[in-house]
């Protein structure tokens, strides 16, 4: 399988995030994951590790307004420039409810404009970084549009919290969004995140729209991040009214019951017959994840890798969550194992 990685996601590492409560702690997103990965699959017999190829901006502005891009490429020149005391990264203390149309001018109000937490810190490499995640999304797009039955983007910082115009938890352009956006030019997509967390940037940009099926398996809302999506009831809307499904999903979930969620979910995807599948694949539903509550086995994340294999659909695999670092070589593993 082949596998895109690029190693310029190395310059994105904030200093620290800041937890509920106002702890800052150390950023749990980090380039160890990578390493842990990449060893892992080196280890394999199957896995061929390539180097992104530059799409360039254009499959970027399809998804994200340009005004956000904007922001991400010059904030942190900008930032340099303030008087701000410590400059370690770009994080805004005020956040808009966007209930006023207003966009102001003033680096800080863009920051909390376009930002949604304080978990997506802004440093010197972050833009760099998540071009070159998205690059990883769109080559293993280009190469299963090619022909491949699958493709693995290894991708660093990850995506699915990021909407059209804001990054949050960790994200910063929708890498798989960007690649099922670019995938939908060519037939109906459908897109299955199975992070432990709600793809609400996914969810919000396609809400309105009938050719990309999204549908995401997550802890409920009503005690997990990000608190404002990810409800049973959100569907769609306009043209989009039923291509978007949530299925919210207890504390303490177990394989079994997680894996029947699955069905319903894969049973939804046989129904809408799309002529590529991309998968958000966040590995923090592992059991030992230090931001999860739910209890899938490395075993259990195998047997869901197992259930998507067999809608035998051409499938873009896109690397989301995922924080405890011992173990997640072998969840990785675990699941693309089952597209090999
Ligand atoms: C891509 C992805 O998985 N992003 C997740 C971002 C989650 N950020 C909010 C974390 C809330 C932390 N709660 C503390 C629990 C510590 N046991
Ligand atoms: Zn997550």
């Amino acid at each position: 399988m082949k596998v895109y990685y690029s190693e310029t996601h190395r310059k994105h590492q904030p200093p620290f995030e800041v937890f509920d409560g106002g702890l800052r702690t150390p950023y749990m997103e980090n380039a160890d994951r990578m390493d842990r990965i990449l060893h892992a699959l080196k280890q394999t017999g199957w896995a061929e590790i390539c180097e992104p190829k530059d799409f360039g901006l254009e499959p970027i502005h399809a998804v994200h307004n340009k005004d956000y891009i904007d922001f991400l490429a010059t904030s942190w020149t900008e930032w340099l420039a303030t008087e701000a005391s410590d400059k370690s990264t770009l994080l805004p203390a005020t956040f808009a409810l966007r209930r006023h149309p207003q966009t102001p001018t003033g680096l800080l109000g863009r920051a909390g404009y376009y930002m949604m937490d304080l978990s997506a810190c802004i440093v010197e490499g972050t833009y760099a970084a998540a071009l070159a995640s998205a690059n990883c999304a769109l080559s293993a797009a280009e190469i299963v549009a090619n022909g491949e039955r699958s493709a693995f983007a290894l991708c660093r910082p990850p995506g699915h919290h990021a909407g059209k115009d804001y990054a949050g938890g960790y994200c910063f352009i929708n890498n798989a969004s960007v690649a099922a956006n670019w995938l939908s030019a060519k037939g109906k997509v459908a897109l299955l995140d199975i992070d432990y967390h709600c793809g609400n940037g996914t969810q919000d940009i396609f809400y309105d729209r009938a050719d990309v099926l999204t549908i995401s398996l997550h802890a409920d809302p009503n005690f997990e991040y990000p608190h404002f999506a990810g409800y049973g009831g959100e569907t769609g809307t306009g043209t989009g009214l039923g291509f978007h499904r949530n299925f919210p999903l207890e504390k303490g979930t177990d394989d079994a019951h997680y894996l029947s969620a699955l069905e319903e979910a894969l049973s939804l995807i046989r129904e809408f017959a799309p002529r590529y599948l991309v998968i958000s694949a966040g590995m923090d539903i592992y059991a030992d994840d230090p931001l999860g509550t739910i209890k899938v086995t490395t075993e259990g994340i195998g047997e869901i890798g197992k259930r998507i294999s067999a809608l035998d659909l051409p499938t873009v695999l896109v690397m989301e969550g995922g924080y405890n670092n011992d173990a997640l070589g072998r969840n990785i593993i675990s699941f693309l194992g089952a597209f090999e």
